[in-house]
């Protein structure tokens, strides 16, 4: 009987003690040799995650200064895939290009390091600077409708749908700002109430800007096919202060666009018919990029595929 007392208060202790019941426990996250910070598990609905500590304040500074000159009124992609303003989204943006120097390479390599998705896969680095009023209003970062698919596909944009969007906050805000996701399920639900949040970011699950930060989210289920609904997210308006981010967009496949006046072979075939001259001379393994692949142009001269008997 008295075993039977000390096994449930052992238990019960236990229970109390245990990490991961019902709240989000943080884990340090190292990358290379250097430690960043810690994750905390923000919601499953969306797939969403706080890298506390992801830059230095050195780098978010830097990479402020690098797009200042360049900031432009943000766009978004319209219904035939091309840049347009609207109203839903009124900051100032600049797209600073890939490892266009050393600083941002080793950011870029972060990201992917801590996303586990190759940095082939990233599209180029948005830094947007909101202020007073300015928002980025509810929307998804992917349009997985028929007529855009289809779309993507005759104008050669390569890499898929957007699979998951890391986000780097590069000032703190005083007041708003926050990004929100109105249909997001905290998973621990206390933090509902605490920071207080703008009325934009009291709806679902919402980050409070920190300079050096990143919140990174999935918006295609685990399937890399179908869009998560709860995906669909706000960067609510500034209310005081000015705000800096920076939005790096991952594919689920190789981003970039190929050249449609040159498409690649479809099945196990040769797009040219130099292809196999170009296979006699070593080309296969020189250039695999543009020969072999699943869009090679010379995938049967290569010998990469058997055809159908
Ligand atoms: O600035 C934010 O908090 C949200 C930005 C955003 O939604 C995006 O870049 O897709």
């Amino acid at each position: 009987m008295r075993f039977a007392c000390l096994s449930a208060l052992l238990k019960a202790l236990l229970l109390l003690w245990l990490p991961g019941l019902g709240r989000s426990q943080p884990y340090a996250f190292t990358l290379g040799n250097k430690t960043h910070g810690w994750v905390e598990r923000l919601s499953l609905q969306p797939r969403a995650f706080l890298l506390h500590g992801f830059l230095s304040t050195d780098e978010a500074d830097y990479i402020i200064q690098t797009a200042l000159p360049e900031l432009q009124r943000s766009e978004v992609v319209g219904p035939d895939g091309k840049e347009m303003l609207d109203d839903i989204r009124t900051s100032l943006g600049a797209f600073l290009l890939k490892d266009r120097d050393p600083v941002l390479k080793v950011i870029e390599d972060r990201v992917a390091a801590a996303t586990h998705l190759p940095n082939a896969n990233h599209e180029d680095l948005q830094v947007l600077r909101y202020e007073k009023g300015q928002t980025y209003r509810d929307h998804y970062d992917i349009n997985d409708s028929p007529e855009r698919l289809a779309q993507m596909k005759a104008s050669g944009q390569l890499g898929g749908m957007r699979s998951a969007t890391l986000l780097m906050y590069l000032s703190d805000v005083q007041e708003g700002g926050e990004t929100a996701f109105p249909y997001g399920r905290w998973i621990d639900a206390g933090k509902q109430a605490s920071p207080p949040y703008s009325e934009c970011a009291a709806r679902g699950t919402a980050v409070k800007p920190r300079k050096g930060d990143a919140v990174l989210f999935f918006s295609l289920k685990p399937d890399g096919k179908k869009k998560d609904i709860y995906s669909f997210h706000a960067g609510c308006p500034v209310i005081r202060g000015v705000k800096f981010s920076a939005t790096k967009w991952i594919h689920v496949e190789e981003f970039g666009q190929a050249d449609v006046s040159d498409p690649p072979a479809e099945g196990c075939a040769d797009s040219r018919p130099e292809c196999k001259t170009w296979a006699a001379d070593g080309e296969c393994e020189r250039n695999k990029g543009y020969m072999v692949g699943p869009r090679g142009h010379c995938r049967l001269s290569c010998g990469e595929c058997q055809p159908e008997p």
